[in-house]
């Protein structure tokens, strides 16, 4: 079996061009005319087939790497023992079975068929080699529509490349003689333009357009390029986010696929360099779908109110798919039936709620002090007392002090109510080895620091038994999410709807403070308070939060 170097073959004005995509892989078969990597410029983008079959032995080329006529692409083990050692590029351009003539060509701008009065244009499909009866895909321009010299008018595609038809003249399109599917062929009629000014007469402009289309023009990048030389797709590199964007950026084979299968490429995110869409992003987009893990936009239109607190969000990409096993070995899990629940709960809650955190601390160095004396003096009693039990009593009367913290919004619009609530049942996050839920302590302003200290153990053994039920994790006002027990220092709470905002509490830790004089060491206890802005402004949460600090710093002044 003999080696053979692949190379380039002739593609035209493209020169230094990216590879942005590698199609085969060492010990991949290929057969000939098979396409190797994608190429793209800023204007075009092509798939570089190869000349001759085999089993690819090394790749020469990366993903980044430019390349022109002649570069080595890869070896393969050509299948038979005649093939030469080192194929020249031109060879292997024409073994490939292209009808076109070697050089690349750009469809020059259609050539004006007939004058039709002074400002009137005829734009018809000009000299597109060998493409005969190909479909249109797409329509870029309507009725109306202003258009420039060499802009693209549509896409035709046959189903080994595709080309946008340039139109010969600037002007206002006056009629689309062509439509979606129809197939057309060189000489066809495809738009009549009012041309821009009446001085320049078509007559004049004709033979110069229809010189330009006989000699085969260079396949610039600036016009609509095609690269005819070989047996494979060239297509102009729709960028997201640039003018001509509406076209997916994607090569024609997976645009064609995606037609046939009615995926709106728009939506599939590509993983490609320059977001390009694979093959793969196809076929994970479809599966996603199937699977109910994503919704298209058309979906998401016709369903009453998606699970974002009532209206879809169009135009979100989709969620990114990963071909993980490519990258090691993973394990897929199921999710517990409350990582499920709390987690579509969480979502629609950050979705929705205008979420702000401010973050503050508070001093707690005798409040700790205070309650380990507590504990030892009620060692026997079997009821250990917590911090978060002074929090909550701080937070019942931190809301009786901003009533607007223990509110919930209802209704929508001009309807829309504050609900002002007259009782403080607190929740607290609790972590169990099935995901998050939050217990309520009722009617907490009506206990003491020993009651709920019990009542928050006995609901977070509960809780990590699995046995909390509905009632217990009910009518909360405002809940407190303590990672005190576990470390950090600030975070993000979500807040727990209807509940209007929600206190998050790291770990405390000694940390020098100012007395005017000298640093003391002081136990400090960081607070990230989540609201929403819908109903509290910030200076109302910087209060709570300041008024909050200064409760747990100095316990007395709760009785004020
Ligand atoms: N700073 C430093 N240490 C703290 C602390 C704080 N803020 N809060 C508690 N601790 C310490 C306690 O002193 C205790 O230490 P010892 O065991 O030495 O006495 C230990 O942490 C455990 O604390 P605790 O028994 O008082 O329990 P807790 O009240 O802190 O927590 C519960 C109870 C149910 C809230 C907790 O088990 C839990 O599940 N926390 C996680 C909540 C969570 O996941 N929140 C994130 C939700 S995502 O928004």
């Amino acid at each position: 079996m003999a080696l053979v170097e692949v190379k380039v073959p002739d593609i035209g004005d493209f020169k230094d061009v990216a590879i942005i995509e590698l199609l085969v892989q060492v010990g991949d078969t290929i057969k000939p005319e098979q396409s190797l990597v994608t190429v793209e410029s800023d204007k075009a983008s092509m798939e570089i087939p190869a000349s001759t079959g085999g089993v690819v032995k090394e790749l020469k080329v990366k993903l980044g790497d430019t390349i022109s006529e002649g570069s080595v692409l890869l070896t393969v083990e050509a299948e038979g023992a005649a093939a030469p050692a080192t194929a020249p590029a031109p060879a292997a351009a024409a073994a490939a079975p292209a009808p076109a003539p070697a050089q690349a060509a750009a469809p020059a701008p259609a050539p004006v068929a007939a004058p039709a009065g002074p400002s009137r244009i005829e734009v018809v499909v000009p000299d597109i080699g060998d493409f005969k009866d190909v479909a249109i895909i797409e329509l870029l321009v309507k009725v109306g529509d202003t258009v420039k010299a060499e802009q693209s008018l549509l896409t035709v595609e046959s189903d080994k490349a595709s080309m946008e038809i340039p139109s010969s003249h600037a002007g206002v399109v006056k009629e689309l003689k062509v439509a979606l599917g129809d197939k057309i062929n060189q000489g066809q009629l495809i738009a009549v333009l009012e041309g821009e000014g009446a001085a320049a007469p078509a007559p004049a402009a004709a033979p110069a357009q229809a010189a330009a289309a006989a000699s085969p023009a260079p396949a610039t990048l600036t016009s609509a390029p095609v690269e005819r030389t070989a047996p494979t797709a060239a297509l102009p590199a729709h960028e997201p986010g640039t003018p001509n964007g509406q076209l997916p950026h994607a090569s024609p084979s997976i645009r064609k696929f995606a037609r046939e299968l009615g995926v709106p490429l728009a939506e599939v995110k590509g993983s490609g360099p320059k977001g390009r869409i694979t093959q793969g992003d196809l076929e994970g987009f479809v599966k996603n779908v199937m699977a109910g893990a994503v919704q298209t936009v058309a979906q998401k239109a016709k369903a009453p109110a998606a699970a974002t607190g009532g209206g879809a969000f169009p135009g979100l990409l989709p969620w990114p798919k990963v071909d993980f096993e490519k990258f090691g070995p993973i394990e897929r899990k199921d999710m517990s039936r409350i990582k499920k629940i709390s987690g579509a709960n969480l979502h629609r809650n950050w979705v929705v709620i205008p979420h702000v955190t401010n973050h503050d601390d508070a001093d707690i160095t005798d409040l700790e002090a205070f309650r380990v004396q507590l504990n030892k003096e009620n060692e026997k009693s079997g009821i250990k007392v917590t911090m978060l039990a002074f929090m909550i009593k701080a937070t019942v009367a931190a809301l009786k002090k901003f009533p607007e913290f223990n509110a919930s919004l209802e209704g929508e619009g001009d309807a829309q109510k504050l609900v002002m609530k007259q009782y403080f049942h607190i929740g607290f996050a609790a972590d169990t080895p099935n995901g998050l839920v939050v217990p309520v302590i009722k009617d907490a302003d009506k206990k003491g620091i020993f009651q709920i200290s019990q009542e928050m153990s006995d609901l977070a053994k509960k809780a990590r038994d699995g046995k909390l039920g509905p009632a217990d994790m009910s009518g909360g006002c405002f809940s407190i999410s303590s990672l005190g027990g576990i470390g950090g220092k600030y975070f993000t709470p979500i807040i727990n709807a209807p509940e209007v905002a929600i206190m998050g509490v790291c770990k405390s830790s000694i940390e020098p403070v100012w007395d005017g004089k000298a640093f003391q060491p002081r136990l400090i206890l960081p607070l990230s308070l989540s609201w929403d802005h819908r109903v509290i402004d910030g200076a109302a949460a910087a209060r709570f939060n300041v008024y909050f600090a200064s409760l747990l710093a100095d316990f007395r002044r709760i009785a004020l």
